[in-house]
């Protein structure tokens, strides 16, 4: 749908005819030059990616209008494999944001994890541990469900947009530029803009760098991961360290298993032929009695491991959310969530700033992600950590005794139960039960 057809009282369209104002490049018959579409909006969404497709639907609930535009083609995003693992939380999200129908029909619940090492493989139960679940469900499928939500309601969501440019974000008049699908410049004035534009988007860089702090780990390995069409081998996902590296064993439906390897950062997969992959798979996941089912590969690529942090996630009157102000590395299976509980926190912050111009939690927004944010990322670190091998004898044993201490200590399951479930989402940052040490 074209945002200019927005029947809204907020959405206008102006066609300007005043040369040098816009650059569009039409002519009408008249002879006169028709300039570029003024839109306005009152949240500008960069992305739809899991952060921005969220937000938008949580605003349009709150009757908060957006319009979201995305560098790449629907059936590119919609494809597009990353994560799998949902918290609870953000399903609870999805549900109240009105998309969490297939979630709850299709997803797989699960109620906890296998932790693995050479001959041993312990069940840590999330339910008795923290009384909280999981569920299997991939992100293309999240995106699905949102991206099919949006289009039914009529609400502007632009695929394929180039030449994305932020202005005036420190003003309360904040501008996008961009080059839509048919080659015409368009502005698009906001209240607000949301960078939801993932690790490689251009909003982060609006944030100056004399405010602007950032943290970095780049780990020494990658995964290789595959999807493969073959019912899973398992009931419950498989973390498994091993002396040639971590394993990961987690699926995607009933029929089809996502499997990862610890690989070298520079590792070159037309060196890793579909046989190679599952004996590694086979080796590495091995326990008696236990076998491994394998199949046709759909899908391999190798992902990096970094942790970033970029503060803060606000800067005038543009907000970053999701990828575009963090990463995590995948062991803890924190990034889609953390984009979730980011915009779940945003979405509350800009309807009170849109609708009853109160930004007192807008200004509080990045403070209170950011807990969240550093939580994940060192949960994210430490499940890294213990389950790499880095090729060190002394570090294998610290993280042998530390998997051993996990699966027998209920204090420390219950810690891995509670991190992998998620913190629950909250404004003032009271983490499981308002113990915070940080929270007064
Ligand atoms: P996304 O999903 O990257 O979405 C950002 C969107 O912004 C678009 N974009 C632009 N649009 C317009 N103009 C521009 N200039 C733009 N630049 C970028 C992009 O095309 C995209 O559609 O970020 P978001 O929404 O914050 O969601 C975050 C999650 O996607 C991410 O944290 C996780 O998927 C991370 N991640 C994984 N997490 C896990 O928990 N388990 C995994 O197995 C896992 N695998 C992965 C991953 C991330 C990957 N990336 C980013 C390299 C595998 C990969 C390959
Ligand atoms: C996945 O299913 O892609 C997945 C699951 C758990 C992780 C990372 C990725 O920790």
């Amino acid at each position: 749908m074209h945002v200019g057809l927005t029947t809204s009282w907020f959405a206008s369209l102006l066609v300007l005819t005043c040369p040098g104002y816009c650059k569009g490049p039409d002519v009408a018959p008249n002879g006169l030059r028709v300039f570029a579409e003024v839109m306005k909006t009152q949240v500008g969404i960069i992305g739809a990616g899991p952060a921005g497709l969220v937000l938008a639907q949580l605003l349009a609930q709150q009757g908060v209008e957006s319009v979201v535009l995305e560098d790449r083609s629907r059936t590119y995003v919609e494809a597009r494999i990353r994560a799998g693992i949902l918290e609870q939380s953000t399903v609870d999200v999805l549900t109240e944001a009105g998309v969490g129908d297939r979630v709850h029909r299709e997803g797989l619940r699960h109620d906890g994890i296998h932790l693995q090492w050479p001959g041993h493989r312990e069940h840590l139960d999330f339910s008795a541990l923290c009384g909280r679940s999981v569920w299997a469900y991939g992100q293309t499928e999240v995106v699905k469900d949102l991206i099919n939500a949006r289009l039914a309601a009529g609400h502007p969501l632009h695929f394929e947009v180039s030449d994305v440019a932020l202005h005036d974000v420190e003003t309360n008049r904040p501008r996008i530029t961009y080059t839509d699908r048919d080659g015409v410049a368009q502005t698009l004035e906001c209240l607000v803009i949301a960078g939801c534009d993932g690790s490689h988007g251009p909003s982060r860089d609006l944030i100056p760098s004399t405010i602007r702090h950032t943290w970095e780990r780049t780990y020494p390995f990658a995964w290789l991961g595959i999807l493969a069409d073959v019912p899973p081998s398992t009931d419950e996902l498989i973390y498994a360290w091993h002396p040639d590296g971590f394993a990961l064993h987690s699926m995607r439906s009933p029929t089809v298993s996502r499997l990862y390897l610890q690989v070298r950062p520079d590792e070159d997969i037309t060196s890793w032929s579909d046989d190679r992959i599952w004996s590694q798979l086979a080796h590495r996941l091995d326990l008696d009695g236990w076998q491994l089912h394998t199949g046709p590969i759909l899908e391999k690529s190798v992902l990096p491991m970094r942790s970033f942090v970029n503060t803060p996630m606000r800067h005038g009157n543009l907000f970053l959310a999701g990828d575009a102000a963090h990463i995590v590395p995948p062991t803890g299976a924190k990034g889609l969530n953390l984009a979730v509980s980011d915009v779940a926190l945003l979405a509350r912050a800009l309807t009170d700033l849109v609708v009853k111009k109160d930004g007192a939690r807008a200004d509080a927004y990045s403070e209170n992600a950011l807990r969240r944010v550093w939580r994940a990322t060192h949960f994210s670190w430490w499940m890294t950590s213990m389950l790499h091998t880095t090729g060190d004898d002394f570090d294998a044993q610290l993280q042998l005794s530390q998997l051993r201490y996990v699966a027998t200590s209920r204090a420390a399951a219950a810690s891995l139960a509670e991190n992998y479930t998620g913190m629950p989402i909250s404004d003032d940052g009271a983490g499981w039960s308002g113990s915070d040490p940080d929270h007064t």
